[in-house]
């Protein structure tokens, strides 16, 4: 009976750096989303308790930043290695923006929300959300307004699909990390779990990243350029 070899396992995970070149800013670059907001100030349940339209209106033009955007070459390539790689390919991605499902990505783990959804913080609905938010918004469930809010994951909130993420990290051959500043954790951690399970680690960015030491190899360079020279030398056979 031959032994079944177990399929390789690829886990991808990106940050804002994937989505830079759709005209999307990141967060920690000069001129970072964050810039004129303190993240206390927009991204944790205090700041939306204390001042829910002003939360409301970074995340308004953030999706309407979003639904203006298209998705880049990096993107592209990342959904054609999920539906041509023999293996399996794990999307992990700390981006709230669905220029991944719009690249055609089959499977996207959006581990801090979703821009494009909304939650209710009364009946815990989940539903699509394209446009403002704000109080007067009601429930597409329950029809309650005043308690709607962005399906984004706040600092000092867990991520999500973290069973799923932890799982995937254990089983990975090949850990990839792209446009990631390696601050947010516990993102920035998922290289040493992938690599205390064996997997080979490449970290793919335009600049060095606190993180950098982590991994054994680092292309550095523009995710739209440097991504679909990766993805190519995989489908080639090149790097596995
Ligand atoms: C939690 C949604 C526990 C909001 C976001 C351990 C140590 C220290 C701190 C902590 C720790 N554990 C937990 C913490 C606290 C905190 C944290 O990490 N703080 C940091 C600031 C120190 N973490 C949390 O609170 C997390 N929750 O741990 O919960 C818990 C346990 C039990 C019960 C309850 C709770 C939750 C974190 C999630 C926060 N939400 N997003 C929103 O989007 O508005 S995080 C936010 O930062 C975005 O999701 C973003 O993606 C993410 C990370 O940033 P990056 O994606 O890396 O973006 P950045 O700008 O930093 O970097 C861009 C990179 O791209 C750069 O490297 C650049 O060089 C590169 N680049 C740019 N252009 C290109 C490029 N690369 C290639 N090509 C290009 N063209």
């Amino acid at each position: 009976m031959s032994k079944m070899s177990k399929p390789f396992v690829i886990v991808i995970l990106t940050g804002a750096g994937v989505s830079a070149e759709s005209g999307i800013p990141t967060f920690r670059d000069a001129n970072g989303l964050w810039e004129g907001h303190a993240i206390e100030d927009v991204a944790t349940p205090e700041a939306f308790t204390k001042n829910p339209a002003l939360v409301h209106n970074f995340y308004n033009l953030r999706r309407a930043a979003v639904k203006g955007a298209e998705p880049n070459a990096a993107h592209k390539a990342l959904a054609k290695l999920q539906w041509e790689f023999k293996g399996e390919v794990v999307l992990i991605t700390q981006n709230v923006d669905d220029l991944h499902e719009r690249a055609g990505c089959p499977e996207v783990m959006h581990m801090h929300g979703e821009l494009l959804k909304a939650r209710c913080t009364k009946c815990r609905s989940i539903f699509p959300c394209e446009d403002n938010l704000d109080e007067a918004v009601r429930c597409n469930t329950c029809g309650s307004a005043g308690g709607l809010r962005p399906h984004i994951v706040w600092f000092n909130e867990m991520p999500l699909e973290m069973e799923a993420i932890q799982d995937a990290l254990d089983r990975a051959d090949l850990f990839v990390a792209i446009g990631t500043s390696g601050n947010v954790y516990p993102a920035a951690s998922f290289v040493d779990l992938a690599r205390s399970a064996g997997a080979q680690s490449v970290e793919i960015n335009n600049a060095k990243t606190q993180i950098s030491s982590l991994f054994q190899q680092h292309l550095s360079g523009p995710a739209t350029v440097k991504v679909p020279e990766f993805v190519d030398e995989i489908l080639n056979g090149k790097i596995i």
